[in-house]
């Protein structure tokens, strides 16, 4: 007779789940050992039951279908937490199985206990424990179902006395509902967006993620209305290829026209974002259309609110939409997105070949010429975020993950371990800030031990670079944010790992060729610059008086000439 874990880990097969990723232990020893026995599902044993979440989140945004992690009981499934967060906020469908200690010691106190169903709950669509037998498999195949159908974290809590227990009733087959519904707004409001943008005269469209699978038709209402186009982080892999109609991104890692575009339009059409940061949003003049009604008037006050698909919603409203004749605000925009892309990217890889240490947009923008047309990139929360923003071109088979919703350092390893996996053959480039690096350094062990080819490029400025930034703009002089260099590569070789270490910069296109040309993982440790630091395209008074502040106290504490070194490269970029 089967186990409730035997049972657990068939459903999970029926549901197509290939591996688990996670760390074995007391509770969930009856599971793995169900995994042991099973064909067709592996287990990933990680260093780390954070990266285990990361790597399931990961492999579920490559795949778009479920993945899987698991913790024992109390600190095991704890550490889950993180990434569990990252991928539920990045709508990925996960399941975490969360082990519990025995049934009856419950709520005793007992060693290592936790209570996993309270401390989930935020972090999932659905969280239950398994407390009998009897809820299975009807109660794993509805938090699968929870998981793939609304696109988040389910989590079961079970007991290990509960998963040893011989199954209450029969297996059985079960299926996923995995395609996602058309979602087409109601023929008036079809026809009040068109009559909007009929009647406005210098439309912007700003896309975020869910542009995914509607470039053809963006560019077809751009097209219609002579609209800049510009985007959120998250929108950058789907709409900014092939995109005559570019002005850029906003945010604070932002750069070219799209801001002006925004601010100079009499309406704004947010398609499919979430973009979080309201003061970068007009306030005004704006018209949201969003799959998630939830989603409709969170961030900035609406004129008309379209509840639909990005990509069936343009389809819809296009018959209705007049073909604008005046050019003259794209022309503009365009014009002033191109200058301003010549003053501050380009300003930064001129010159910046034989620059020491290392400019770290230098790296960027050649691993972006050397890597593979369909890469994976995974990007580290902190600078590598803005480097990957600037200087990764996509193309539509292009993938870059990072944290972008929640924002956690270190999910540039974890990812790629699961992006790899999903994906043996492709190639996969974390770009890595030492910081995140060394917070998870333990599953680099993974990549080598498993012979995952990922390419982990750090970017090792021995500094907490993007907080060095942050205490610059709020007029704190950095505290906490610079420590020792360490040699990630010697670290690497230690475990028998290819590594390189970069120092000079003529070393970085034949060293990043080598590695990416190199089978199996490779570390590049590259020594870059800390005073590289980016400027937000719309900086304000306030901020502009902090960096002058913080220059001012470091000067008066002794700091004068990294200070000056920061201004000079910084001043480049601030725009005019
Ligand atoms: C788990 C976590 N801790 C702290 C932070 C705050 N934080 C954001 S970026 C950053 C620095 C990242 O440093 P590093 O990885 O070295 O990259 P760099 O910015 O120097 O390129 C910190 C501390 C965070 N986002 N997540």
């Amino acid at each position: 007779m089967p186990t409730v874990a035997d049972q657990f880990v068939e459903v999970l097969v029926q549901a197509g789940v290939q591996r688990i990723y996670g760390i074995v232990g007391d509770s969930l020893n009856p599971v793995v050992d169900a995994v042991r026995r099973t064909e067709g599902i592996e287990w990933v044993h990680v260093r780390h039951e954070e990266t285990a979440a990361f790597a399931a989140g990961a492999e579920a945004q490559i795949t778009g279908r479920l993945a899987v992690c698991a913790g024992s009981c109390g600190p095991g499934n704890l550490h889950l937490i993180n990434g569990l967060y990252d991928a539920h906020r990045s709508g990925a469908p996960v399941l975490a199985l969360a082990s519990q200690i025995p049934s009856e010691q419950i709520g005793t106190g007992f060693f290592q206990e936790t209570h996993p169903e309270r401390l989930f709950n935020e972090c999932s669509h659905l969280c239950e424990v398994v407390a009998q037998p009897e809820q299975m498999p009807r109660l794993q195949r509805s938090a699968i179902q929870t998981a793939v159908g609304r696109r988040g974290v389910s989590v079961l809590v079970m007991p290990g006395d509960i998963a040893e227990r011989t199954a209450a009733n029969p297996t059985g087959q079960g299926v996923v509902h995995s395609e996602p519904p058309t979602v087409v707004p109601p023929e008036s409001q079809v026809r009040e967006l068109a009559e909007v943008l009929n009647e406005s005269e210098r439309v912007m469209l700003f896309c975020g993620n869910g542009t995914r699978g509607a470039h053809r038709e963006v560019m077809e209402l751009a097209g219609r209305l002579n609209a800049p186009v510009g985007h959120a982080l998250r929108g950058k892999e789907w709409i900014q290829y092939d995109n005559p109609f570019d002005v850029g991104m906003s945010g604070l890692l932002g750069y070219g026209a799209c801001q002006e575009a925004m601010e100079g339009a009499d309406r704004v059409v947010l398609l499919g974002t979430d973009f979080p940061y309201n003061d970068f949003l007009p306030q005004a003049r704006t018209v949201q259309v969003d799959i998630d009604p939830s989603h409709l008037g969170r961030r900035t006050v609406l004129d008309l609110a379209v509840q639909g698909d990005v990509g069936e919603t343009i389809r819809a409203v296009l018959p209705h939409v007049r073909q604008k004749d005046d050019r003259s605000f794209l022309d503009r925009m365009l014009r002033s997105h191109a200058d301003q892309l010549e003053r501050v990217v380009e300003a930064y890889t001129q010159n910046v070949e034989r620059q020491v240490p290392i400019h770290p947009e230098f790296v960027a923008d050649v691993l972006d010429d050397l890597a593979a047309d369909d890469a994976v990139f995974t990007v580290d929360t902190g600078m590598a975020n803005v480097w990957a923003a600037r200087y990764v071109t996509p193309n539509g088979r292009r993938r870059v993950l990072g944290s972008f919703v929640h924002g956690s350092m270190a999910n540039a390893l974890p990812q790629a371990v699961g992006a790899q996996l999903a994906d043996p053959d492709r190639q996969v480039v974390a770009m890595a800030g030492d910081g995140g690096l060394s917070m998870l350094l333990g599953d680099v062990l993974t990549l080598q031990q498993r012979q995952l080819p990922v390419k982990v490029v750090v970017f090792n400025n021995a500094s907490l670079g993007m907080v060095k930034l942050e205490m610059l703009v709020d007029g704190l002089p950095d505290f906490g944010t610079d420590h020792d260099e360490v040699d990630y590569a010697a670290l690497a070789r230690a475990v028998g790992m290819h590594a390189v270490r970069i120092e000079d910069p003529a070393q970085v296109q034949d060293g990043l060729r080598d590695a990416l040309a190199t089978p199996g993982p490779v570390l590049v440790d590259v020594r870059t610059d800390p005073n590289a630091l980016s400027i937000p395209p719309k900086i304000t008074g306030t901020q502009v008086k902090g960096f002058a502040l913080a220059v001012s106290r470091t000067v008066l504490s002794g700091g004068v000439g990294k200070m000056v070194r920061l201004a000079r490269s910084n001043l480049r970029n601030i725009p005019r």
